[in-house]
């Protein structure tokens, strides 16, 4: 037998009652993880909106990306803006690109949100098939502290919400009312997870943008908006679709200052903002 650098956590769980994993530091071996995939000759599509002021968020996102995401792998940012002007000029390792792509402004920070199920839909149909062979969707207002990498590659990627590891099931936010397609009775949902961070493989999250965006729309007619937009839709679908990897909140924590026992190293932190200032609307 080779020697093993790792072992078992016992103070969190570490696969879900599906047998899926749940990634947290000290359960896998980062250097042999690594050498399966280098390999695979593989790319990482990964997809960033940034409108309006979130341009701000820009310059710490893909620097912060560069010094510890996918690191020495094949990565293409897709950088999705209404002000393609305050794109900044980043330098991009080797193997490492960004396509920057213009997107029409809009007045709801709900509704960029939202959106973004439908272009993403869209840019996996129309460009990616042929390109890339994983995708990953974050939230601009984010910053990399810590390694992001092979690891967290899966089918079907879902990112446990930072706020809602360690909470018992009645308190996660899920949509309470029926009338919205992204209703979650009591009593069902296995995790809350965040709209933040998803990924996994080309068909699998084309499969999930395409289906949010048909509930959404249904929500539209219906004149109802789920109470966290296309997260709620997420969380719906991640119920009947039960993703083949989890990533602990070291994969999207709440601020780089709040500390948690279980979370030993923070990989990606959300940026703390002022939202009535950075938002178009409250
Ligand atoms: C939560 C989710 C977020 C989304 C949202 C929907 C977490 C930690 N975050 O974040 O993923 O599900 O709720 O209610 O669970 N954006 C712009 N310009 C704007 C507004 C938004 O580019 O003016 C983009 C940007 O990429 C941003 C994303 O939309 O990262 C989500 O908006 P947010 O970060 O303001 O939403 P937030 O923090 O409530």
């Amino acid at each position: 037998m080779g020697s093993v650098s790792v072992r078992a956590r016992t103070d969190v769980a570490s696969v879900t009652p599906w047998l899926a994993p749940i990634v947290w530091e000290g359960t896998f071996d980062s250097t042999l993880i690594d050498s399966i995939y280098k390999q695979q000759n593989i790319t990482i599509a990964t997809t960033v909106f940034a409108l309006g002021k979130y341009t701000r968020f820009l310059k710490d996102f893909l620097e912060s990306a560069e010094e510890h995401y996918f690191v020495g792998f094949r990565v293409h940012y897709h950088l999705f803006t209404d002000q393609a002007e305050e794109v900044p000029n980043v330098k991009l390792g080797q193997e490492r690109y960004l396509t920057v792509k213009k997107v029409p402004s809009m007045n709801r920070w709900q509704d960029i949100s939202m959106s973004r199920m439908e272009i993403l839909e869209k840019l996996i149909e129309n460009e990616l098939a042929s390109e890339a062979d994983y995708i990953f969707c974050l939230d601009v207002d984010t910053k990399f502290y810590g390694r992001w990498g092979v690891e967290s590659l899966g089918r079907l990627v879902g990112v446990i919400h930072p706020w809602f590891f360690n909470v018992p099931r009645f308190i996660f936010t899920y949509e309470r009312r029926p009338e919205s397609q992204a209703y979650i009775p009591a009593g069902e949902g296995d995790y809350y997870f965040t709209g933040a961070a998803f990924g996994g493989s080309l068909e699998d999250v084309h499969h999930l943008t395409k289906t949010c965006r048909e509930q959404m729309n249904i929500d539209i007619a219906n004149s109802i908006e789920a109470i966290w937009h296309e997260e709620s839709h997420l969380n719906k679908y991640f119920l009947y679709n039960k993703p083949s990897k989890l990533l602990s909140p070291e994969y999207l924590w709440r601020d780089i200052s709040m500390s948690s026992g279980q979370v030993k190293i923070i990989r990606l932190s959300h940026v703390a903002k002022n939202n009535a200032e950075v938002r178009p609307n409250l």
